[in-house]
Parts: C-alpha cells; sequence; structure tokens
C-alpha cells in the first residue's frame, strides 16, 4: 500500500497499524481525533478504520484491529502492506505492562513491518500514577527493540486529546522519510 492517491493527486496515502491491549485507548483515542478533527470513520464490524490527514501531502488510513486476547493472535495478519505502526500503553495498568511489553516485542519481529516506523503513546498520563513515557522506554527496551526503525514515545491523555496530534505528526514525518527511503513514488517526494 502507500502507493495509492486520493482526493487530488498530491495527497498520498499510508496505511497504519494501531495495537494495544483492550483497553488501552485506542478507540477513544479515534474519537478524540474524530471529533478534534473531523476525520473520516468508515463503519466496520469487529474493528475501526479512521482517515487523519495532518497535512495536505499526506493521509493516514489508521487500522484499529482490537486488541483482547483472541484478537491480539490475529496481529501477525494485519502487518502486510503497513507504512506505520502506533502502540498504545495503558499507563496505569501496571499489572498487564509485562503482557502489553510481550505482544510489543513479538509484533516487531513481524517480516512485513521491518523497519516499519513506530510511534508509542504513553496513555492515561492524566491519572495519577499512571508510567511516564520515560519509564515506559526503559521498561519496554524501546531503543533496544526498535534500533532498526524510527521510533518516539509519546505521552498523552486519550480522552482530553493530549499529546495525541503531536505523536500522529511525528509519525506522519516518519512514514514521509520511510517511503522515502523506500523509494515509493520519488517523484513525489521532489516535488515536496
Ligand atoms: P480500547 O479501544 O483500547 O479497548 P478504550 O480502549 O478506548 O475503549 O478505553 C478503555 C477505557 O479507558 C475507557 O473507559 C476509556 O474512557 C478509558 N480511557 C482511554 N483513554 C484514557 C485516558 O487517556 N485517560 C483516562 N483516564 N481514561 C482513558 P471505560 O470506563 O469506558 O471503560
Amino acid at each position: 500500500m502507500g502507493l495509492l492517491s486520493s482526493k487530488s493527486s498530491k495527497v498520498r496515502q499510508a496505511q497504519v497499524l494501531l495495537l494495544g491491549l483492550d483497553s488501552s485507548g485506542k478507540s477513544t483515542l479515534l474519537y478524540t481525533l474524530k471529533l478534534a478533527r473531523g476525520i473520516t470513520t468508515i463503519p466496520t464490524v469487529g474493528f475501526n478504520v479512521e482517515m487523519i490527514e495532518l497535512d495536505r501531502h499526506l493521509s493516514l488510513t489508521v487500522w484499529d484491529v482490537g486488541g483482547q486476547k483472541a484478537m491480539r493472535t490475529m496481529w501477525d495478519c494485519y502487518c502486510e502492506n503497513i507504512d506505520g505502526l502506533v502502540y498504545v500503553v495503558d499507563c496505569t495498568d501496571l499489572g498487564r505492562l509485562e503482557d502489553s511489553r510481550r505482544e510489543f516485542e513479538h509484533i516487531l519481529k513481524n517480516e512485513h513491518i521491518k523497519n516499519v516506523p513506530v510511534v508509542l503513546l504513553a496513555n492515561k498520563q492524566d491519572v495519577p500514577g499512571a508510567l511516564s513515557a520515560e519509564d515506559l522506554t526503559r521498561m519496554f527496551k524501546v531503543k533496544k527493540l526498535c534500533s532498526d526503525r524510527s521510533w518516539y514515545v509519546q505521552p498523552c491523555c486519550a480522552v482530553s486529546g493530549e499529546g495525541l496530534a503531536e505523536g500522529f505528526r511525528k509519525l506522519s514525518g516518519f512514514v514521509k522519510s520511510h517511503l522515502k527511503a523506500r523509494g515509493d513514488s520519488l517523484a513525489f517526494f521532489k516535488q515536496h
């Protein structure tokens, strides 16, 4: 993917996978972004899809495939043709942090998303005692696990929306560089 264009020939589409354990805040953040930016919703059974356009040149199609245990076994099936990964962590759910870390480590091994940029969202920062983005970075060993790709850990609150635009903007930048490095549509990027 990433070769399709929409609206005008200058808007590039990228596919983004939104993962994280159930209750980490994925639906909430998509809903908050939708309210804030008036982004498009494509109603689907089983998972949410949203289109986010943060600038004139790149449109992100964000796939939230669900984080329940049964769905996690399916995550690998959604990795093909993905240009970016957003991984959401509930920083107040200390009892399941290790589960979340393990799933994160597992998905990064998927061949289809080798070198694909990652933004981790350290969610629920509004709750006192939430693990900080710095501690999450250390605990998830992000520097080591993501040594083959661009990555960023963004603190956020999906309810208020704080940090979400920053996180997705960071991802957009990474995705553009990733696509450019991959050599897709070189002519397009020469213009911008
Ligand atoms: P999911 O889509 O990843 O499964 P949801 O998770 O978006 O359904 O969120 C699970 C619960 O966490 C929801 O509460 C939601 O309101 C809450 N939540 C999500 N993000 C935040 C946040 O940043 N701060 C706080 N305080 N809560 C958050 P309910 O009560 O509806 O289950």
